[in-house]
């Protein structure tokens, strides 16, 4: 008999519960990032950061237009390929997302971005910086950070001015994030009368550079500036140190500015001539970044690279928004992302018109003894 009663008791606590669940409201999120491939490190970094944003979430539940939301992460790989981006983008809108966190890379998030604006649905990259992404004006997309005309010019301004260099090669990966950003940067180092001495190429595949560094080794330059990211900029350092280039300062953008570049650089002194930017400010910096950060590495440690933050705070702005529409349908509540005024982990976040993020910091970074420390 008191079996029985245990067994009822039970189905009903149950019944109850499957009634609840009913009534929350499931609202879907995608992320994007290459969580495969060289890049993987940045990807599982973003997606933890996406991860962290839906469990607070739903752990605080939210209320958009007076019901419950329970939000789900429909997490995709693109493998920093901009056809495969494209091919999840369309996944997603499919799936009917009601907004996107990413991508990562400018090369996939551009072509997406079309994608997303077509099907209607709001994006905010947490780490795509080429400028190009906000030129076409989609309604639908947002940017949580500086732009790739900030970091390059910020670069080049400290190489003139602070470090008084003339001299200056120039390599990059050809993809949208390598070209932008080194592009930016030449143009901003010969107006402060640095000699741009060598341009070279190379894809964001490629792990051998001795022939490239041996014709920048020719022109005797007193910098190097390598537009891509760390799965090549390790490997560079180290082969700069076996050709002897190494009192030659190394400039980067956000791309190479992780802590992964440690390890890829595997014990190269060459790590310490790096000098990168990053479009925000420092976790020390942040309004809650150092709170934020202990909790990330109790969840994820060792794998914090650069993004997580912003793509907490990009997943944080689509639900602010939704929450003040009182909608979570991407054709209410997108033109609400546009009157952002959240305090996030990152900065408080507002958008310009064009969707840029208003007033970004940016912040240098070199490698002392190992680690990675700001200059600014
Ligand atoms: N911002 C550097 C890495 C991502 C990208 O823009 O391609």
């Amino acid at each position: 008999m008191q079996m029985k009663l245990r067994i009822t008791v039970a189905a009903a606590i149950a019944a109850a519960a499957g009634v609840a669940m009913a009534q929350d409201m499931v609202v879907k999120i995608g992320h994007v990032a290459p969580v495969s491939g060289a890049q993987a490190a940045y990807g599982k970094d973003n997606e933890n950061g996406a991860r962290m944003a839906i469990e607070d979430l739903n752990a605080a539940g939210v209320m958009i237009g007076g019901k419950k939301v329970k939000f789900e992460l429909l997490a995709e790989d693109d493998a920093a390929d901009p056809k495969q981006g494209a091919a999840v983008a369309q996944k997603l809108c499919d799936a009917k997302v009601a907004g996107v966190a990413g991508h990562l890379n400018s090369g996939t998030t551009i072509p997406a971005s079309k994608i997303y604006n077509d099907c209607g649905i709001p994006m905010v990259t947490p780490s795509a910086t080429n400028p190009n992404l906000t030129k076409p004006g989609y309604k639908t997309t947002f940017r949580l950070l500086a732009n790739d005309n900030a970091l390059g010019a910020g670069l080049a301004l400290y190489a003139a001015d602070t470090l008084k260099l003339k001299r200056i090669a120039v390599i990059d990966d050809r993809t949208a994030y390598g070209q932008g950003v080194a592009d930016v940067f030449k143009k901003i180092a010969a107006s402060k009368g640095i000699t741009i001495v060598d341009e070279q190429f190379t894809t964001d595949k490629s792990v051998d550079f001795m022939s490239i560094l041996t014709s920048i080794k020719g022109k005797t330059p007193d910098g190097v500036f390598f537009g891509g990211m760390d799965p090549q900029a390790g490997p560079m350092l180290r082969q700069m140190e076996q050709l002897g280039l190494s009192n030659v300062k190394y400039f980067g953008g956000d791309g190479i500015c992780t802590n992964d570049l440690i390890k890829q650089a595997a014990g190269a002194k060459t790590l310490e001539n790096v000098v990168c930017a990053e479009g925000g400010a420092s976790l020390e910096k942040m309004p809650s970044g150092a709170t934020w950060k202990k909790r990330y590495d109790a969840k994820y440690p060792g794998q914090f690279q650069v993004y997580s933050p912003y793509v907490y705070d990009a997943i944080h702005v689509l639900v602010d928004a939704m929450k003040r529409a009182g909608s979570a349908d991407p054709k209410v509540y997108t033109s609400f992302i546009g009157a952002t005024n959240y305090q996030g982990v990152t900065t408080k976040v507002q958008f310009e018109s064009n969707g840029e993020l208003k007033n970004p910091a940016m912040t240098l970074y070199t490698y002392k003894a190992g680690k990675k420390v700001a200059l600014n």
